[in-house]
């Protein structure tokens, strides 16, 4: 079947369902944004010039809110517990309805049976049949809950399963033998999965795919009338629950020496103590009042927690600066109670990294808040500053659209990824070394060694966005690329994982062998060894090590849209 745009929601509101506060929280989310997904839909459906997009069976099963999973969240939508899931899986509802696929969703281990085909009162028995759905997104809650009552057939199917996982998950975790005997192992990883199979909140771990969600777009009147209606000494404070303002009693007196300081934090009867006399505490907003709200505040700031939340990008896309602390060192999962058990070694450097690396100045300012002097600086300096409302391109409703539909139409997990055959690579390659030794542009897949009369396997991303470059010693893959303003690719490790890539880095190897390590491949300068990889899931652009230089796999990518190479669309 083709998949054709939906532009009404209805039928998927009725999907949702009732009764529990996260799902009011989230059709309420649905029916403010309706018209905006609607335009975005049309725009993108021109964009593809109407092409044929395949409609998939689609299973949407939200572990985390199922009674089984103990459910914590619901009760705390109304009480500032954390809103930030909830705004990511109404918008991945959304975006899959309005592509057009077929949808079920199922909040249950009751509805995930149902739509399993699973007899009821056979709970733990395999699923014997084929799978009736293309594609599941679930979560790690679910996919615990699918190991359970699928039993082994799980791992037939899991190749169609995609897990939301906010934080991100490293291939060293995900490997559930690596992760065991290296001491990656977690509450949350180990299921052996393609580490793309894992979709984020923001990209900030090129390993997984990056899913995201939407924010609220205005147009050229709105925009003009926020700049003119801006209270130049209006601060907001991020920050819905109590603790999170809890010893910032310093830096508030700071704010408030310039500033009329607002908050949104929760309380039930009277203010909380964490919250001084002199903040003008609004209470937990629904999500249109803090959105009037951030439109008149110049300053949106953050005090350190929550880490990643979608309210940031909100602030700007209203109209205001973020400021934010500079963490020294990173908070991670090696040092921080917040990350420990999450299957990823990343470190945050601030509390909001993508706002940081990828709005920055003048939108995004992340100071180190230790000192008072530079705090102080920062917040004079926020009032004299003229800004727009500005909104990257991949968190509009058309551009998670454009993401998901690429997702959906290209990536598929259940066709093994044979290792390239090594051809005649070396022509070509060599050819271009000429350009500079740690930058070689690949050639097209014939000249990669596919012989003429084959017809290679659909490479997605397309071969032709790979550029080859070798890190520095301890830099993983992810700054390597990062500093040539590339993006590591994942999918592109087999093409670099052999001998005609090394030479073309002009690498002397006296001795080549092939491991299973999170870091290969690699080559050591002091000792000229080489190592390729041997098992292709612990392909990791996280990886690093002190002792090897590694060849990593970047790729170019389109403006606004980090997800997707320059020809993936
Ligand atoms: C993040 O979760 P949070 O829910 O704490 O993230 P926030 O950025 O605070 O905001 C989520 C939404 O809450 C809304 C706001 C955001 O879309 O519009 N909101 C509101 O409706 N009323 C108010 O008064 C204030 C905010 C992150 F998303 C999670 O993944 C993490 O688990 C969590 C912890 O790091 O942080």
């Amino acid at each position: 079947c083709q998949a054709a745009f939906r532009t009404d929601l209805s039928v998927l509101l009725e999907q949702v369902g009732g009764g529990k506060e996260s799902l009011s929280f989230m059709k309420q989310r649905m029916r403010r944004l309706a018209q905006q997904w609607g335009s975005a839909a049309l725009r993108l459906d021109s964009t593809l010039q109407h092409r044929w997009r395949d409609q998939r069976k689609i299973l949407v099963h939200v572990g985390f809110l199922t009674e089984e999973s103990g459910d914590v969240f619901s009760p705390k939508v109304l009480k500032g517990g954390p809103l930030g899931e909830m705004v990511q899986w109404a918008d991945i509802l959304t975006a899959l309805h309005v592509l057009g696929h077929n949808l079920k969703i199922s909040m249950s281990v009751k509805e995930l049976h149902g739509f399993l085909g699973v007899p009821p009162g056979r709970g733990s028995c395999p699923l014997t049949g084929p799978l009736p759905f293309d594609l599941i997104y679930t979560d790690y809650h679910g996919l615990q809950q699918m190991k359970q009552h699928m039993g082994l057939s799980l791992k037939k199917h899991k190749c169609h399963i995609r897990v939301i996982d906010t934080f991100g998950t490293e291939p060293a975790y995900n490997h559930e033998e690596y992760a065991t005997l290296h001491g990656y192992r977690t509450n949350w990883g180990y299921w052996n999965l393609n580490a793309r199979q894992y979709m984020t909140m923001f990209p900030h771990t090129p390993d997984n795919s990056f899913m995201g969600f939407v924010s609220e777009e205005l147009n050229e009147t709105e925009k003009r009338n926020i700049q003119q209606n801006k209270v130049n000494n209006m601060a907001v404070v991020y920050g819905k629950e109590a603790s999170m303002w809890k010893g910032k009693e310093g830096f508030l007196q700071i704010l408030h020496r310039y500033m009329e300081v607002h908050g949104t934090v929760y309380y039930e009867t009277q203010r909380p103590p964490e919250v001084p006399a002199f903040v003008k505490n609004h209470g937990l907003l629904p999500q249109h009042e803090l959105q009037q709200l951030l439109r008149k505040a110049k300053l949106f700031i953050g005090f350190g927690f929550p880490y990643e939340g979608p309210a940031p990008l909100e602030a700007i896309a209203n109209g205001c600066i973020f400021l934010q602390p500079k963490f020294q060192p990173p908070h991670s999962s090696l040092n921080h109670e917040f990350f420990r058990g999450k299957p990823t070694s990343r470190g945050v450097s601030s509390q909001h990294p993508y706002a940081e690396q990828y709005i920055g100045r003048p939108h995004v300012m992340t100071v180190d808040y230790n000192n008072s002097q530079e705090f102080d600086t920062a917040i004079r300096e926020i009032m004299r500053t003229k800004v727009e409302p500005y909104l990257p391109y991949e968190y509009t409703c058309e551009g998670m659209l454009e993401r998901v539909h690429a997702y959906i139409q290209n990536q598929d997990f259940c066709v093994p990824e044979p290792p390239f055959p090594l051809g005649n690579l070396s022509k070509p390659l060599a050819s271009s070394m000429s350009t500079g030794p740690l930058f070689v542009p690949l050639p097209n897949t014939t000249a990669l060694g596919w012989a003429a009369n084959v017809t290679p396997p659909p490479v997605w991303p397309p071969v032709s966005s790979l550029r080859l470059l070798a890190s520095q010693e301890g830099q993983s893959c992810i700054e390597t690329c990062q500093s040539a303003r590339l993006v590591c690719e994942p999918a592109h490790f087999r093409f670099i994982n052999n001998k005609e890539a090394l030479r073309g880095l002009d690498v002397q190897c006296e001795a080549l062998d092939s491991e299973s390590n999170h870091v290969l491949p690699a080559f050591s300068v002091a000792r000229r060894e080489c190592s390729l990889q041997q098992d292709p899931l612990l392909f990791s652009c996280a990886g690093h090590s002190p002792r090897y230089r590694r060849l990593c796999p970047c790729r170019d990518f389109r403006r606004g849209q980090v997800a997707l190479c320059r020809e993936c669309l």
